[in-house]
């Protein structure tokens, strides 16, 4: 088997194969383990998912073992956690560092995939597993005179290791989304003159970020088991309590008592205050406007507060960002907020930046610029199916996958929380290894039964991949502008292919299948040249 990529996914897939038996070998890009934790490395990058969900629940000894310390973990203790879950586990052993894939192509003779990387090694394997994350391809928009510019320019997903001192510097960070809202309170400690360059506001909600009393980790680790088993079968995959009432239905005293409690809770919990939050327009609007008078009230400047405000999409069809001090932080003398739409970015100087009608100073700039979201990391090898069918071409469309788990015409090529699957809107590591789990299991039944190959029905794909548009039309989330809709990319093709449906009406479908031995994949036994099954003439329909 050969998996691309060691973050939590391909760790996992890792160490699930090897358990069973098989000789892996992992690629991973970094010269450590961690995936996006690895590479996010600006200041104030953490977890917007608490560090009790956001964790693996494999291993009943991990949880015991393992004390995250605050409610939301920072990017150092994830990636300490992933390097402790390495060296437990005996994982590195069997990963190459410091390593990229460039290409992966499938032999129909051998019925078997050749990887090769950019050194020039290939590897030669029965299966190959793409464990490479939704948030890992750096996207750095190309403006004008960048290559021109006399300072030092970062990006936040792919930071330096070293501590990078901004104090005394004027600093400018493009950029308003989540990376930049955790960053931006902390980078106005440190410089003298901090300007944000924001094309559209986002919604923030605080985290309220605490370290975690001991007496309550003693009292998770002593349920774990039981409330692990009690989020995967929520409808979420986590204990966030979702409201059961229409926004619509309650007076605007229930709705400011509501949304003021969730406001205090805080995270992302606030999106489910109520049931029709992200399928309602009007119901979202009242969501949106507690925001908007909690802007108001905290940022002094009613002008900063205007900027501030979001208007471009409905609450929540793009990420919230889950932020400690970030609307305070404009109330500094220091931070300066720029509506790069009012006042468009004309190039980039040697000393500074040239807006229309003003060129502003700068010894640093920052790119908070997001990332080629979902596919850009699978896009960036050359990957190719049957008849050398390059996956940029079978793709050229829309990233079209049965269940975000395989793609037709690429034989025995899994994808971990691919597009199609629930994936950045459920809990991700609780996702991961219900892929890695179903992803071993499918393999283990094959190897058992002397299947060759497995691959996606056609007429399957083309089910799932309506199912999930037909889902997604009865939100909010298609419509915005964001990340989520690929609109962040200049030139990237429009859609939405992220399954909405939930945890756990996901994990029903994948079960099905299961059960109906592989519906809608077409398992192929060389030894028989013949299907050992074929996809059931519109028997595993998908249920609307
Ligand atoms: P995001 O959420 O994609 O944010 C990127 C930000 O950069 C966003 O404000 C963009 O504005 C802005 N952007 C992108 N391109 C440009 C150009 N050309 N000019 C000006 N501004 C630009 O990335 P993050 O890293 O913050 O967070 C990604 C996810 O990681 C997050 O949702 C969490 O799930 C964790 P836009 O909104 O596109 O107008």
């Amino acid at each position: 088997m050969v998996i691309v990529g060691a973050g939590f996914a391909g760790l996992y897939m890792l160490q699930k194969l090897r358990t069973a038996g098989l000789r892996c070998v992992v690629i991973e890009a970094g010269d450590d383990v961690g995936g996006t934790w690895y590479w996010n490395r600006y200041p104030g990058a953490r977890c917007d998912v608490e560090s009790v969900h956001y964790s693996y629940s494999f291993s009943a000894e991990l949880d015991q073992e393992w004390t995250w310390t605050e409610r939301y973990a920072g990017q150092p203790e994830i990636l300490r956690y992933l390097q402790h879950v390495a060296d437990r586990f005996d994982l590195r052993r069997d990963i190459q560092f410091s390593t990229r894939v460039a290409s992966a192509a499938f032999d129909e003779g051998t019925l078997r995939w050749d990887v090769t990387t950019k050194t020039g090694d290939t590897y030669n394997a029965r299966f190959c597993i793409m464990a490479t994350g939704c948030l890992s391809t750096i996207n750095r928009p190309d403006i004008a005179g960048c290559a021109d510019f006399q300072g030092p320019i970062y990006h936040t997903g792919n930071w330096p290791h070293e501590k990078v001192d901004f104090t005394g510097l004027r600093v400018g960070i493009i950029g308003t989304g989540s990376s930049a809202c955790q960053a931006i309170p902390l980078l106005a400690n440190e410089a003298r003159e901090l300007i944000v360059l924001q094309r559209t506001p986002n919604h923030c909600v605080p985290a309220h970020n605490h370290p975690l009393p001991q007496d309550y980790v003693e009292h998770i680790k002593s349920r774990y088991p039981k409330l692990r088993r009690k989020w995967r079968e929520s409808e979420a995959g986590s204990n966030y309590p979702i409201g059961n009432r229409s926004a619509l239905e309650v007076t605007p005293h229930e709705l400011d008592l509501t949304y003021q409690y969730r406001w205090d809770v805080g995270g992302i919990p606030f999106l489910t205050a109520f049931d029709d939050i992200l399928l309602d327009a009007a119901a979202n609007a009242t969501a949106a406007n507690f925001v908007t008078r909690k802007i108001g009230d905290i940022v002094i400047d009613p002008e900063a507060a205007r900027r501030l405000t979001p208007t471009h999409h409905p609450i929540g069809a793009k990420r919230i960002c889950i932020v400690t001090d970030y609307y305070e932080t404009f109330n500094r003398d220091n931070v300066r907020l720029i509506s790069v739409r009012e006042t468009p970015i004309e190039r980039i100087l040697p000393g500074g930046i040239a807006l229309v009608g003003e060129h502003i100073p700068l010894d640093a700039l920052i790119f908070a610029t997001g990332f080629d979201t979902m596919t850009g990391s699978l896009m960036a090898m050359d990957i190719r199916g049957r008849r050398g069918t390059p996956l940029r071409e079978a793709w050229a469309d829309e990233p079209a996958t049965y269940l975000g788990l395989m793609v037709a015409d690429f034989p025995n090529m899994f994808l971990i929380t691919g597009p199609g699957s629930p994936s950045v809107l459920s809990v991700m590591t609780m996702t991961i290894e219900q892929h890695v789990e179903w992803i071993a299991e499918c393999i283990d039944t094959l190897e058992r039964e002397g299947v060759d190959v497995i691959e996606a029905s056609p007429e399957a794909q083309r089910e799932w991949t309506d199912h999930v548009h037909a889902v997604a039309n009865q939100t909010l989330y298609p419509a915005a502008n964001t990340w989520y809709t690929n609109a962040n990319i200049e030139g990237k093709r429009r859609g939405f292919n992220i399954y909405v449906g939930g945890y756990r009406d996901y994990d029903q479908h994948l079960e099905r299948v299961r059960r109906e031995r592989y519906a809608g994949f077409i398992l192929t036994s060389q030894r028989h040249s013949e299907p050992a099954s074929q996809f059931p003439e519109r028997s595993a329909a998908i249920p609307n």
